[in-house]
């Protein structure tokens, strides 16, 4: 994927004129940047939203580094998955990329996108998995495949503005899984938060000094796995009270959180899924923002 673009490039990526792209881009419809020539560029998220907005078509995806025949794919959901599972399935990463892609360029978000399709596509792997019809490499490869269209729908997404409230999060010790942190972190700059996933196996101790200096006004913790209970509980109550001594709302999610675990637990809000997180981190960022500007 191409993060600068020239006129000439995307005009022959959506079947215009070079004339009209220029146009356009002094119209102020696709946001441009100029080199130190005077050259414009246009960066691809730009492309990408004008592109959702106007339902247009793409006719040369290749040209703005994105799979052939992206654009004329799947617009629902539902197609979505079953599309995203099979290519997951088949280690064909081109395909999910294309899947992906088509589905937000029909102007799905990628927190839908994410809920409903990647994860749901890595929830049926797993219980491929289980029953013996997939190896485990296929498992592997499947995640890396997903991580890569996270960080390439990342690239998407409009810039963030300024002042955006910054928002942090991981996992701990233990903890190996990668997509739903990530998954985290994209959809709350989608929300418009200035998100940073710090990765997984974080300990706890150094979390700490993370809050500490970076003042996060959301702190994320993701959980898909607990060796211990006991200890899980101890290192939660370390990092609960810092984001309470610095001024961060916690908010925590992942399949290891059982009711039985989570009554051990006090947070802002515990998420479901990534719908839920943006309701809450919406209402959040509004009520940050408010108290930024005072009364
Ligand atoms: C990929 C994978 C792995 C990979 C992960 C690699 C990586 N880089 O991430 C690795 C190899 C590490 C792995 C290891 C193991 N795994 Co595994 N793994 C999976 C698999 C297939 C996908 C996980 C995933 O990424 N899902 C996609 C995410 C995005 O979905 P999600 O976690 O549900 O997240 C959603 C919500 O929960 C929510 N959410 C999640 N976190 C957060 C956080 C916040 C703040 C918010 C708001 C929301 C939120 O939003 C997300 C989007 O909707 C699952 C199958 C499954 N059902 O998920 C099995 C699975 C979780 N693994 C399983 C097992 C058994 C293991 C191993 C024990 C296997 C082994 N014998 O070694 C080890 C244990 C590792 C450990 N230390 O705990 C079992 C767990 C069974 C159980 N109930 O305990 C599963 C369910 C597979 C199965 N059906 O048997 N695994």
């Amino acid at each position: 994927m191409k993060d600068l673009l020239t006129p000439n490039q995307v005009a022959r990526a959506v079947g215009a004129s070079e004339a009209s792209l220029k146009r356009w881009c002094d119209k102020g419809l696709l946001p441009t940047i100029r080199t130190a020539g005077g050259h414009r560029r246009i960066p691809i998220h730009g492309v990408m939203q004008f592109l959702r907005e106007r339902g247009m078509p793409l006719v040369r995806p290749e040209v703005l580094g994105i799979p052939t025949a992206t654009g004329r794919g799947e617009t629902t959901l539902e197609r979505g998955f079953v599309g995203f599972r099979a290519a997951i399935e088949d280690g064909d990463e081109e395909r999910a990329r294309r899947v992906a892609i088509d589905l937000y360029l029909a102007g799905h978000s990628v927190c839908d996108i994410c809920d409903f399709v990647i994860a749901e596509a890595l929830h049926a792997v797993g219980s491929s998995w289980e029953h013996g019809r997939m190896e485990v490499y296929q498992e592997r490869r499947g995640c890396e495949i997903a991580l890569r269209v996270l960080f390439e729908l990342r690239g998407f997404l409009p810039a963030l503005e300024t002042g955006a409230p910054y928002a942090m999060g991981g996992t701990l010790e233990c903890d190996p899984y990668t997509l739903p942190t990530n998954m985290v972190e994209l959809c709350l700059r989608e929300a418009g938060w200035s998100a940073e996933n710090h990765g997984t196996g974080i300990p706890v101790d150094t979390f700490c000094t993370a809050i500490a200096r970076k003042r996060p006004k959301l702190f994320w913790l993701s959980v898909s796995a607990i060796e211990s209970t006991d200890s899980f509980l101890a290192d939660y109550q370390i990092l609960r009270d810092s984001a309470q001594a610095h001024g961060a709302a916690i908010v925590v999610g992942g399949v290891a959180l059982t009711e039985e675990v989570r009554r051990g637990m006090v947070y802002s809000a515990h998420c479901d899924n990534l719908r839920h997180l943006i309701g809450f981190a919406r209402a959040l960022k509004e009520a940050v923002t408010r108290g930024q500007e005072g009364p």
